[in-house]
């Protein structure tokens, strides 16, 4: 399916979502969030993916949000966007989502990242909340999922003074998984979207809530939910098969039930 804000394709098991708004590096206005969110909930929707990858071009993953589109907005007609929903929306996609990342990631665009489960960055991925300099501040999360990841002396440094982070320094501090040449950032999270898509749906299900919930509960909340979650797996015909496959030393086949 092609749309002009974003582009999206189905690869074996893999959902793949292009931001394409190229002339304004990808800057995320509320028709995009909307499209974007709307091709999210589809791949979530949809048995025959499993893992979805969510990427830009090689100048900008995203530029943040469209500065054009709120520049003269009062406080109600922000509200009235429905931004704070989209992100929402985002947050609750339940298949894992791998943000493929090249050149400029700011504001939004970096919040935007931080939304996904990992980050396959490029060497020219640059990382920044530069909110401060257009009199704002972050809206989308970064102030908690950057605080919760990077630590806080560097997100401060980030959100106060629009320190950007170049992909090597966002390795360093954990924000990204994996760090590639310009040429491959794609293709490695592509690769690595496969491997995961492949794995048994429910126990992938069951575990991104686990860890997600890490993020939002206390540590005995947690664990709760992560033992009552462990234990349903047990009533799983992949549970069944999974092990009965690795005793018959085969690989399993998994049927997402
Ligand atoms: N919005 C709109 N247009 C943008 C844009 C953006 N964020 N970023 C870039 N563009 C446009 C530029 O205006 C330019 O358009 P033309 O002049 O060609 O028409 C085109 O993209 C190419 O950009 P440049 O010519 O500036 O390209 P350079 O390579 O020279 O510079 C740059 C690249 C990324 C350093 C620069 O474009 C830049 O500083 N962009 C703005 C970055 C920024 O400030 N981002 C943060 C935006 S604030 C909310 C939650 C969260 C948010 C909002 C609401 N709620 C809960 C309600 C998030 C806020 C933000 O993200």
């Amino acid at each position: 399916m092609t749309d002009s804000l974003i582009l999206t394709e189905i690869i074996g098991r893999v959902g793949i979502i292009r931001l394409n708004r190229p002339k304004v590096l990808n800057a995320l206005n509320q028709e995009l969030m909307h499209t974007l969110v709307s091709a999210l909930q589809d791949f979530d929707k949809n048995p025959e993916i499993g893992c979805i990858v969510l990427t830009g071009s090689e100048r900008a993953f995203a530029a943040g949000a469209d500065v054009k589109e709120m520049a003269d907005a009062s406080p109600f007609e922000m509200i009235q966007m429905g931004y704070i929903e989209q992100w929402d929306a985002l947050a609750a996609i339940t298949k894992p989502i791998i943000a493929a990342v090249s050149g400029w990631c700011l504001g939004g665009g970096c919040e935007l990242a931080l939304a996904c489960d990992m980050i396959v960055a490029s060497e020219s991925a640059k990382f920044g909340q530069p909110e401060i300099t257009l009199g704002i501040m972050t809206g989308a999360g970064a102030s908690q999922r950057l605080a919760r990841t990077v630590g806080k002396a560097v997100t401060m440094e980030m959100v106060l003074n629009n320190r950007h982070l170049s992909a090597e320094e966002a390795l360093g501090y954990g924000l990204v998984n994996r760090l590639t040449p310009v040429d491959t950032f794609f293709e490695e999270a592509l690769a690595l979207a496969k491997e995961i898509a492949a794995r048994a749906p429910l126990a992938l299900h069951s575990q991104k809530k686990a860890v997600t919930l890490a993020f939002d509960t206390t540590l005995p909340e947690g664990l709760a939910a992560e033992r009552r979650l462990f234990f349903l797996l047990f009533s799983t015909l992949d549970q069944k098969e999974g092990m009965q496959a690795f005793l018959e030393k085969r690989p399993p086949s998994w049927r997402g039930a």
